[in-house]
């Protein structure tokens, strides 16, 4: 199959100004009627090419008259003698039948489309590229029983009965956008609606389509949604510009969630909350992906991207303003916790492995495959460093003139720097390295203090790591936020800088530092590079009593927890007595809140603990680790067993103080639990069975799952009942088994693969079990190559469904050179095994291929 290379772009030779869509709708059969108008773009003889992904042309005229035409593999070719000609195309498409999820397709008796990247093209012939722009009307007819609602981009225009129950509608989008933002939607759907009144007062009619069941359980997305209309108006002086905005929401898809025009396509589990069957993390979800989806409207809509190239134009810019959003919601500092916890769990690993890649990739086989962490994540991070260094007010001004100058255009990556350059009057023409450099910077920082002379120097040093491609690095532009500490008075002794490291090593010096300094570095996470600094156990826990950046405090007490074990996992023992005294005072520092003091004490995942290894035994990390829990729920037992009173009894009430309880609730449980306290399963069990809501009933099932209590047993029972009709809940069912600890999961997770409930026709439970137990250290590195082996058939099968969703969970796999060599070996051979596949789909040959080089 052929790569696409970034330096390969040219301009589209034919342009579409105007596209009418006729759709005769039925799961079936559905005939697809397109009129195009095209005009030559420049001079030359090139004929029209239209994209086309397993379609049949049933005919093919040119300005009313049979034309000539031919295919050149799954295109459709067309010489045009002038410069502008109306094309018509005729094709017939099976939705039912379309288990990829792109294009047109069914799910639950709804039919909906998902064309982002190149799934236009599986609905009608079309240049499906996003530099061309093109306006929409689209008339479509299906039978009215059952699909009463018909629904497209922009505003509805006409509708009206057919015949033989049939019922037809059109809309009209004024505004030309590219392909992959077309959207239709036909099903039995109710709607929660609201009015939203812009800052210049257009009245816009708002809906959150789903089943009529689900209707009490739209509330909070639509709430979501109408706050993130007034906060993008007064954040980035950014309005709604169609009179309705209508949100669909389906079970079967293979993303969080579609920005369509106008008509946003929605997974269901980011629309549906109710405290009964969504957790606290869900409902955050849902207002993130409403608001991310929202915010496309101006960063991916009115400005688009020129090729897919420039794919974190739109999403690492929109990331960055969803995650703006949520801190403005609630607690800041855990915010930024969470993202850089998540952060350093996907992307990190990514960048260092087989399929890093730059923010701006420079080619792709499959474009499916870069809808990465990279890209979204560290794309965000990319936006935060230019915001950080130019000032809020800067940098609001910079996008201000960027949507102003390329609104209506497909932009790139460039286009976006040279604004931030622009209004910001900056330089950051190194800075742009963050845009074609791969893998993740290393700073190390070393202090030293001349106590005669009262004088600092810090020390600092980067390196970037080679990747896939780019064997050699140059120095970056890396944003660090630092602070000086008195060790002994705790006073600052250097007030909060940033300094921009830009050059392989740089030595600053401070004066005045009278007292031995503790370095305060990278606060906020100023900047996603991994930082080596020459602090000690106690300078760590000192920072983690007494820093004043909330992230830093927590930071430092991860580093003193993430020391110990690799110690204990290197050395084979470590001193738990800091990390123990150190949890000990945040569980006993009034100041705290609930939601920070919950993160702060969570000891570093199994995965992160083992990106710090040369070679990871995962079994090694886990007993290492459970040792430190242990060690932590006995020492503390009354600390915990106070916090866990003090909120047991709680009413759910939404709100930051009331999510802040639960999570300590769940946290304190867990470590009472991991002390092997006698009575630790019972409290569990009467949390399960007591709560008034989901955060509480799948903390407590949590604990249970990985218990070696029969009780989880009867909990996971009684939870299966409860919510058998509840298909998101019942993922939860299948993630937590999927996710347990216990010694038995990989013959647990083999049996739940032939539950009747368990199907890899739908992406979420696919992921719920497969993707979940693909990233569950223990269990999937079973020595005995099991787990791999059960992935791998796992894989094989999706594929043949789902080849998008297949190739999104190869990565585990992929990790093979940071194992054992015994499990490394394993691994390498089952991705050999799937790699020989015939008919293996492109998507999974890419990702699968890279792995093993
Ligand atoms: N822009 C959307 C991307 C998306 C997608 C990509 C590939 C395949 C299916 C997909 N569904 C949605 C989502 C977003 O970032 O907002
Ligand atoms: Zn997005």
């Amino acid at each position: 199959p052929a790569i696409t290379r970034r330096a390969d772009y040219t301009p589209p030779d034919w342009l579409v100004p105007d596209l009418d869509l006729d759709f005769d709708l039925a799961p079936e059969r559905t005939r697809v009627r397109a009129s195009l108008s095209v005009t030559r773009n420049g001079t030359h003889d090139r004929p029209l090419r239209l994209d086309g992904d397993g379609l049949v042309a049933l005919a093919v005229r040119v300005d009313g008259a049979d034309a000539s035409w031919r295919m050149d593999g799954p295109a459709l070719v067309v010489d045009l003698p002038g410069d502008a000609h109306s094309v018509e195309t005729e094709v017939e498409i099976v939705p039912a039948r379309n288990t990829q999820l792109m294009g047109l397709y069914a799910s639950g008796g709804i039919l909906c489309t998902q064309c982002e990247a190149e799934g236009f093209r599986r609905i009608t012939f079309f240049p499906d590229r996003p530099d061309v722009l093109t306006r929409y009307r689209v008339r479509m007819a299906a039978d009215k029983a059952r699909y009463p609602v018909l629904l497209a981009n922009g505003d509805p225009v006409a509708s009206g009965e057919g015949e033989s129950g049939r019922h037809w509608a059109e809309w009209h989008d004024p505004f030309p956008k590219p392909s992959y933002l077309f959207a239709l939607v036909a099903g039995d759907l109710a709607a929660n609606r609201a009015t939203f009144t812009t800052a210049s007062g257009r009245a816009v009619q708002l809906g959150i389509w789903v089943r009529e069941k689900d209707l009490p359980k739209t509330d909070h997305a639509l709430h979501a949604l109408e706050l993130s209309m007034a906060w993008d108006e007064r954040v980035y002086g950014r309005e709604y510009d169609l009179d309705v905005f209508n949100i669909v929401a389906v079970d079967d898809f293979n993303f969080g969630a579609m920005e369509n025009k106008g008509l946003n396509i929605f997974n269901s589990r980011y629309i549906l909350a109710d405290p009964d069957t969504a957790t606290d993390y869900d409902y955050d979800a849902v207002a993130a992906v409403v608001a991310h989806e929202y915010f496309h409207n101006w960063s991916g809509n009115r400005v688009t991207c020129r090729d897919w190239f420039q794919l974190s134009l739109k999403e690492g810019f929109t990331v960055y303003r969803d995650q703006q959003f949520s801190a403005d919601q609630g607690s800041a500092a855990v915010k930024r916790i969470e993202d850089v916890r998540g952060l350093r769990a996907a992307q990190f690993p990514e960048d260092g492995g087989p399929l890093a890649h730059p923010v701006r990739p420079d080619e792709y086989l499959e474009i499916s495959n870069f809808y990465t962490a990279t890209i979204y994540n560290k794309g965000a991070e990319v936006i935060r460093m230019m915001a950080t260094i130019l000032g809020p007010q800067k940098f609001r001004a910079a996008t201000d003139l960027y949507f102003q100058r390329f609104d209506g255009t497909a932009a790139t990556c460039e286009d976006f720097v040279a604004c931030m350059e622009e209004a910001g009057g900056a330089d950051l023409t190194q800075f742009r390295l963050w845009y074609s450099q791969a893998g993740t910077p290393r700073v190390t920082a070393t202090l030293d203090h001349a106590a005669a002379e009262a004088r600092a120097h810090l020390t600092l040093r980067q390196t970037v790591p080679p990747t896939p491609g780019q064997p050699h690095k140059a120095p970056m532009v890396l944003p660090l936020k630092l602070k000086l500490f008195g060790g002994e008075t705790a006073a600052p002794l250097i007030e909060e800088r940033l300094v921009l490291l830009k050059d392989a090593e740089t030595r600053i010096a401070f004066d005045g530092v009278t007292e031995r300094p503790v370095l305060s570095i990278n606060r906020s996470f100023s900047a996603p590079v991994i930082v080596d600094t020459n602090r000690s156990a106690a300078d760590l826990a000192f920072l983690s009593a007494h820093d004043d950046d909330p992230f830093a405090r927590y930071e430092a007490m991860q580093q003193l927890m993430l020391d110990t074990l690799v110690a204990a996992v290197t050395q084979g023992r470590a001193d738990h007595g800091p990390v123990i005294d150190a949890v000990a005072n945040t569980l006993a520092d009034p100041a705290l809140d609930h939601a920070f003091v919950a993160e702060a004490v969570l000891l570093p995942s199994d995965s992160f603990i083992g990106d710090q290894l040369a070679v990871v035994d995962p079994e090694a990390v886990f007993q290492k680790r459970e040792a430190l829990r242990r060690d932590l729920g006995r020492a503390l037992e009354a600390q915990w067993r106070t916090l866990y009173e003090s909120v047991r009894a709680n009413r759910f009430e939404y709100s930051p103080a009331g999510k802040g309880a639960r999570r300590i609730k769940s946290v304190a449980l867990g470590y009472i639990n991991a002390g092997g306290a006698a009575d630790g399963p019972d409290l569990a069990f009467a949390q399960f069975d007591a709560a008034d809501n989901m955060t509480d009933r799948q903390g407590a099932l949590t604990t249970l799952a990985n218990s070696p209590s029969d009780k989880r047993i009867a909990a996971l029972d009684i939870f299966y009942h409860r919510y058998s009709d509840n298909g998101l809940v019942l993922d939860k069912w299948f993630q937590t088994q999927a996710l347990s600890t216990r010694a038995d999961t990989l013959d647990a997770v083999e049996d739940l693969a032939r539950h009747p409930d368990f199907t890899l026709a739908n992406p979420n439970r696919a992921r719920a079990l497969i993707g979940a137990f693909a990233v569950n250290q223990r269990a999937f590195h079973s020595a005995d190559g099991r787990g791999y082996r059960f992935v791998a058939d796992q894989l094989i099968a999706l594929d043949k469904l789902n080849p998008q969703t297949a190739a999104k969970l190869v990565p585990p796999l992929g990790r093979w050179r940071r194992f054992e060599a015994d499990r490394a070996t394993k691994m390498r051979a089952e991705l050999e095994r799937i790699l020989a596949q015939p008919g293996l789909s492109k998507d999974m040959t890419e990702q699968v291929s890279k792995s093993l080089d």
